[in-house]
């Protein structure tokens, strides 16, 4: 078929299950968090902002526009693990980082609490380490954990400022860069202790039901002028 699946009235998500029948499944994200409804589980394991905090400043770190995103991915030497937040025995190895906005400060997160929506919402992608690849880990019940993050408008960001030098050379889809001085941990808040975990799915097509999301309660900041990072793509 000629379906280019988007955001759009004639090609977004609610158009997307007609081509991707997974989209249409149980278990998919974004999703409203009602708060409300939620419930406090005393056994959470802590998310270790530690994990995430780069080695060493040279890491080579590849930053691509993959059209409807910036893709950030360390060299494999640098990837922090993830421990389940249900089981301590299972282990998540980060994969890349990407972002959703929208058109405007009003909206552009994919997920929303009691049905605020931010500017910016950050994915850290990770990989259950029981598969070999993250390739393999898409398709499985078990295979991803994402770490989610809104950005709302406020003091600027160490991480956005980082990003924002590359950005003139990432205008087109498939532009890629390679990049220094990355580390996940700029673009996390500094309250790791509140989430919300709930199981859930890629958020677009083929929207496979394979993710373990852990929403951050605490958004991280950026300046307005650093929000603006979007408008220079050419997608
Ligand atoms: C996405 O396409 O936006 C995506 C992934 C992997 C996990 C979550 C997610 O590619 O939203
Ligand atoms: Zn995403």
């Amino acid at each position: 078929s000629t379906f280019v699946w988007g955001y759009g009235s004639d090609n977004g998500p609610s158009k997307w299950g007609q081509y991707y029948p997974i989209c249409l499944g149980k278990r998919q994200s974004p999703i409203n968090i009602d708060s409300l409804r939620t419930t406090f589980n005393p056994k959470l394991e802590h998310i270790q902002a530690s994990h995430y905090i780069s080695p060493q400043p040279n890491i080579k770190t590849t930053l691509t526009n993959i059209g409807k995103s910036i893709f950030i991915q360390p060299a494999i030497d640098y990837s922090p693990v993830l421990v389940d937040p249900l089981n301590s025995g299972v282990f998540y190895r980060a994969h890349h980082l990407h972002f959703h906005w929208g058109a405007s400060d009003n909206y552009g997160s994919e997920n929303a609490i009691d049905n605020k929506y931010y500017p910016i919402e950050i994915h850290i992608v990770h990989y259950n380490i029981k598969y070999q690849n993250v390739l393999q880990a898409i398709p499985k019940p078990d295979g991803l954990a994402v770490i989610g993050i809104f950005a709302k408008i406020g003091e600027g960001s160490a991480g956005f400022s980082w990003l924002l030098q590359y950005m003139q050379k990432l205008q087109y889809k498939d532009e890629t860069v390679t990049a220094n001085g990355f580390s996940y941990s700029s673009f996390l808040p500094k309250d790791m202790s509140k989430y919300f975990t709930f199981p859930g799915s890629l958020t677009t097509p083929l929207c496979e039901e394979s993710v373990r999301w852990i929403v951050m309660e605490e958004p991280i900041t950026i300046s307005s002028q650093q929000s603006s990072f979007n408008l220079i793509l050419h997608v």
